[in-house]
């Protein structure tokens, strides 16, 4: 089965400049902004301008050039936010993906957390 993309998505109207964004870098393929309800000191969220719906999604169909700016960005964005183990004390990256990984916005994103100790990787919630 294909996978099906929602042009409608709010990650999408950001894209297309419908609704304002606090933009941390852009480039061809790929843009990163601040979260609206950011949960650590650094959370920025990184997203390929194509229509790819999830991190499987893209990664299966996305154009070398997109993959390498998207990855390129994701390491620039934890420059910048000083967060690599270069500069600072590490961050974490999490890419929900559907029903399951309780995906909010259908639009691949990446999510860097930074700044503050994040705890253990998941809870249960059931
Ligand atoms: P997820 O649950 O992984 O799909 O995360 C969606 C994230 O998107 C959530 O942390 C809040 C953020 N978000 C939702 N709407 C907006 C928006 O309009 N602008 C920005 N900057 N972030 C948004």
């Amino acid at each position: 089965m294909a996978y099906a993309y929602d042009d409608q998505n709010i990650f999408a109207k950001i894209l297309r400049g419908e609704i304002p964004n606090t933009t941390v870098l852009e480039t061809d393929h790929t843009l990163a902004f601040r979260d609206i309800e950011p949960q650590a000191p650094t959370h920025v969220l990184v997203i390929p301008k194509g229509p790819y719906v999830s991190f499987d999604h893209f990664a299966a169909d996305a154009t070398d050039a997109e993959v390498i700016d998207f990855v390129r960005t994701i390491s620039k964005v934890c420059k910048a936010e000083g967060v690599t183990l270069a500069d600072g004390d590490g961050f974490r990256m999490i890419a929900n993906a559907g029903k399951h990984g309780v995906q909010d916005v259908p639009h691949l994103h990446v999510h860097i957390l930074g700044g503050r100790h994040m705890g253990r990787m998941v809870s249960r919630t059931d």
